[in-house]
């Protein structure tokens, strides 16, 4: 049996490889811990569930109606290492974006890995089930997405709906709603654990999986399901542009001096004061940019309905 050490060792020698430094790397699980809410005594705890897993749970996840930015949000976001680290701490059995097999083979894989692993496995979602006309508005492979979540969620272990079209339903949801699409918790009448954001933040996806493998349990929710490390606070309260809002000090218009002096997007028709997420903290591409950074007021896009309700976009709320 290889020891850990000689693991750990592997790793480190494998992250390397890849240009990636011990001292980046304990960087990365530095600030994942301060994300998850957990004190710094868990960095080197965090660093071995990447380094040593002992444990590599398996993972059938599944995509319903969407745009995949979920998984191209996960899988590309942090170069160059956060999509090999997730394969090093889970172990994907299916999924349709990185999978080689196509077509009846990728079925057959479905059908097996729920077989070898019922009820073990993390189910992860992505998209938004239809659930009109016998769910009739999307299919995978003849099957309904409906027949799909319906079969494979409940004989999972705990289900995780990524996105705001998993969680929430998403665009698809949006009125009119012609396929009467739900979020994945909503259309089977289960709870789930959700990560929305269109698309979320991966770093929740990974601290919320940490956190399963660390603590053996998923992390604390709110009454949406939303892991409270991650949506515990709204943008507005995390927002540096806070003490332009303070000062009445508002961008009017795209362009202007106000914008580049970086002041508050409210009257732009920001909906930071009604959006709970850590954008402002964990950032995206690696913590290079978010939206208000750039200069684009929050559209709220991990709130639940967030195209009916926050519309018109860049309007004053
Ligand atoms: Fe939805 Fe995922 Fe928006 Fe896209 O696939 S949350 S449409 S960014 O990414 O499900
Ligand atoms: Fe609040 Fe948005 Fe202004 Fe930031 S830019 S302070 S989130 S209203
Ligand atoms: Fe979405 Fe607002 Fe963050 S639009 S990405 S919740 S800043």
């Amino acid at each position: 049996m290889e020891v850990p050490m000689e693991k750990e060792k592997q790793f480190y020698e494998r992250l390397e490889k890849k240009g990636v430094s011990r001292r980046g790397f304990m960087k990365f699980c530095t600030f994942l811990t301060a994300t998850m809410g957990l004190s710094s005594s868990f960095v080197p705890k965090v660093a071995e569930v990447f380094a040593a897993p002992k444990q590599r749970p398996p993972v059938i996840w599944l995509h319903f109606a969407e745009c995949t930015g979920c998984s191209e949000a996960l899988l590309r976001s942090i170069y160059p290492y956060i999509d090999e680290l997730v394969l090093e701490i889970l172990s994907v059995e299916y999924h349709e974006t990185i999978m080689a097999a196509a077509g009846q083979q990728a079925e057959d894989q479905l059908h097996s890995a729920i077989k070898k692993y019922n009820g073990k496995f993390i189910c992860v979602v992505e998209g938004a089930v239809g659930t009109k006309y016998n769910g009739g508005y999307g299919k995978v492979g003849g099957r309904t997405f409906l027949d799909i979540a319906k079969d494979v969620v409940p004989k999972s272990l705990a289900t995780i709906a990524i996105g705001s079209c998993a969680a929430y339903g998403g665009i698809q949801a949006a009125a009119p709603n012609p396929g009467g699409y739900k979020g994945v918790g909503e259309a089977l009448g289960i709870k789930t654990l959700n990560l929305p954001g269109c698309p979320p933040n991966p770093v929740n996806f990974v601290g919320t999986v940490v956190n399963y493998l660390l603590l053996g349990k998923l992390p604390a929710l709110d009454d949406l399901g939303r892991p409270l490390f991650a949506y515990g606070k709204t943008i507005h309260d995390q927002c540096p542009r806070r003490s332009h809002f303070e000062q009445d000090e508002f961008v009017e218009e795209f362009g202007s001096e106000e914008a580049a002096m970086g002041y508050c997007l409210y009257k732009m028709g920001c909906r930071g004061p009604e959006t709970f997420n850590n954008c402002p903290i964990v950032k995206f591409n690696d913590g290079t940019n978010w939206p208000i950074q750039a200069g684009h007021p929050c559209i709220g896009c991990s709130e639940p309905d967030f195209w009916d309700k926050m519309t018109p976009f860049y309007e004053e709320m």
